[in-house]
């Protein structure tokens, strides 16, 4: 029998979803009921590429906004060969971000259309399944105040929530929307429930590429 390749989860959603919580929670549930799972983040700010970008969101340098759109694709297009090499080895990945924040941030800039945006991560691995915590901007603004880097105003994040809303559309990705207003332990079981399914239904099923 061959064996059996892990899942490719997403969470996406908007600032203090809590997509970063809920991702440490799903590896857990995961390793806990015996299924290899690891978790990535993007932007990875440990990489060359990754460090650029980090001093851009903390507004220590000033990059061009067509640059550090193609700067985060870069991030994700250097990992690629460790992801599908631990897909194949049957680790499930939950990544905190992924090509859908890279193209609702950069389109959500003046004079940027969606579908530039999302040309350079045509034919990255396919996440098997994006799960978008939805929350309106009333109960992110329970959550405390925005944080200090680039692109934390309400003004630009519902911009981005916008074009969320536009990628969502496309029936050639797995999407689901989670209720984050629910509470910690609510979300994750909701969460829990459809990577489980994700991981049965994808693990003899290739690798998809991404919006090709
Ligand atoms: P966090 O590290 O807090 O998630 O913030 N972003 C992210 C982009 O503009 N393009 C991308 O491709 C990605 C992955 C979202 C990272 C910030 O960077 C934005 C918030």
């Amino acid at each position: 029998m061959a064996s059996k390749r892990g899942a490719l989860i997403v969470l996406e959603g908007v600032d203090r979803a809590g997509k970063t919580t809920q991702c440490k929670k799903l590896v857990q549930a995961l390793q806990q009921s015996g299924r290899p799972a690891e978790m990535m983040r993007f932007p990875d700010r440990s990489t060359t590429i990754g460090q650029l970008i980090s001093a851009y969101l903390e507004k220590k340098s000033d990059l061009e906004d067509h640059t550090v759109h193609l700067l985060f694709s870069a991030n994700r297009w250097e990992l690629v060969p460790i992801m599908k090499k631990k897909l194949d080895q049957g680790i499930t990945l939950v990544v905190d971000r992924y090509a859908f924040s890279g193209a609702a941030f950069t389109s959500a800039k003046p004079g940027f259309c969606l579908d530039w945006c999302k040309r350079p991560d045509v034919g990255l691995p396919k996440p098997d399944l994006v799960m978008f915590l939805q929350l309106n901007p009333a109960e992110a603004a329970l959550r405390g105040q925005f944080g200090n880097e680039r692109y934390e105003t309400s003004a630009f994040q519902k911009s981005v929530q916008e074009r969320f809303e536009q990628l969502m559309k496309d029936p050639s990705v797995n999407w689901k929307v989670i209720d984050a207003s629910q509470n910690v332990e609510e979300v994750h079981a909701d969460i829990r429930t459809h990577s489980l399914n994700a991981i049965n239904e994808t693990q003899n099923m290739p690798l998809g590429e991404l919006w090709k």
